[in-house]
């Protein structure tokens, strides 16, 4: 008989009715980049997105997404805001929704403690209140870690005016997930087409690009343990870690980038984790392992953006032992997500 483990879902998207109503909003204002278009889509119901309805699934919390849970053996999710979380508000109202966003988890979490554990949001824009927000949802609230949206208004954690996020995070010794949303409009004109500016090209691409930013800037020389965890089994980026650390090296040389004290693959393997949501293959995940370690890779559905059944089936036939099995299905997000043992 096969092994029963404990299995913990790490990227697993809810909202709550306030914060869907808001983005109604900003769905029905004027404007063209990509992420109006995925807003429009999920919040707005806009035809042109197709048939796929995630709202209901974004916003039930403990009905049909607990029936599917025990339908599939997923002990416990790990829930997180869905992407644009809060950060196409203004700064207030990021602010404001984020706070009800993480009471609303923590009361969830109370409800059920042994099925649902959760991702604080904040608001990059407003990063002194956002460091608040950070310490309160850690040590009132006691939530796991914290999730954001990849870039806000074009820009990422790079820039110094988002650093006392970083601070927090740092000093709370909790990790951060970037989830992507929509590519930034920089990326625009290419993606505009054929369903890829999100989440069959942009969102790697989005995501990529902020981990690349992060690591050749040299922003982990100033923050050594900030730890940042990635989906989409790492968006890709360590599959690029020969030729990032070749090529950063080289634009070191030629002055186009900061000298840094360690390579980009020391970087992505001291600072980052990364999850398997969205990417049901077995030989990305044996080269995943191979690359960063087993006690870096957790296991994700990607709940409702991609069906519980086969995520269950991808990790139950992995072609891995028990052990290793253990620790991406639930000992890993234990230990990096703060997580009871069960
Ligand atoms: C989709 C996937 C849409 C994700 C999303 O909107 C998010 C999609 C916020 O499959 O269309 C996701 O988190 O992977
Ligand atoms: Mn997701």
């Amino acid at each position: 008989m096969a092994t029963k483990f404990r299995k913990i879902a790490t990227e697993e998207a809810f909202s709550i009715p306030e914060v869907a109503k808001q983005l109604q909003a900003v769905a029905r204002a004027p404007g063209e980049s990509l992420d109006l278009a995925l807003v429009k889509g999920i919040y707005d119901q806009d035809p042109g997105y197709g048939v796929l309805n995630f709202l209901e699934g974004l916003l039930d919390l403990e009905n049909a997404r607990l029936r599917d849970m025990d339908e599939n053996g997923v002990d416990m999710q790990l829930l997180s805001l869905t992407a644009p979380g809060v950060q196409m508000f203004d700064a207030d109202t990021a602010c404001e929704l984020a706070t009800r966003a993480n009471d609303r988890l923590a009361e969830v979490i109370a409800r059920h403690p042994t099925r649902f554990a959760g991702l604080a949001t904040f608001a990059p824009h407003a990063p002194k209140r956002a460091a608040k927000e950070m310490e309160r949802a850690i040590t009132q609230l006691k939530l796991n870690g914290f999730i954001v949206n990849s870039h806000t208004n074009g820009e990422y954690f790079d820039n110094p005016k988002f650093w006392p996020a970083l601070e927090a995070a740092e000093a709370l010794d909790r990790c951060i997930y970037i989830h992507p949303r929509a590519a930034s409009d920089t990326f625009k004109g290419p993606l505009q087409h054929y369903g890829m500016d999100s989440a069959m090209w942009g969102y790697g691409m989005e995501v990529g690009t902020h981990a690349v930013r992060m690591m050749a800037s040299g922003l982990f020389d100033r923050f050594p343990k900030l730890k940042i965890c990635i989906g989409h089994m790492g968006e890709a980026v360590h599959f690029w870690l020969w030729r990032l650390t070749f090529m950063n090296s080289r634009a070191q040389q030629t002055g186009r980038a900061p000298k840094t004290k360690l390579t980009m693959a020391e970087y992505f393997q001291r600072n980052f984790v990364i999850t398997t949501s969205g990417v049901e293959d077995h030989l990305a995940l044996e080269y995943s392992i191979k690359k960063l370690g087993v006690d870096n890779v957790m296991w994700a559905i990607d709940y409702p953006y991609q069906p519980s059944a086969p995520a269950v089936a991808f990790m139950d036939s992995a072609p891995i032992s028990d052990e290793d099995k253990a620790k991406l299905y639930h000992k890993n997000a234990e230990r990096i997500f703060h997580i009871k043992p069960a």
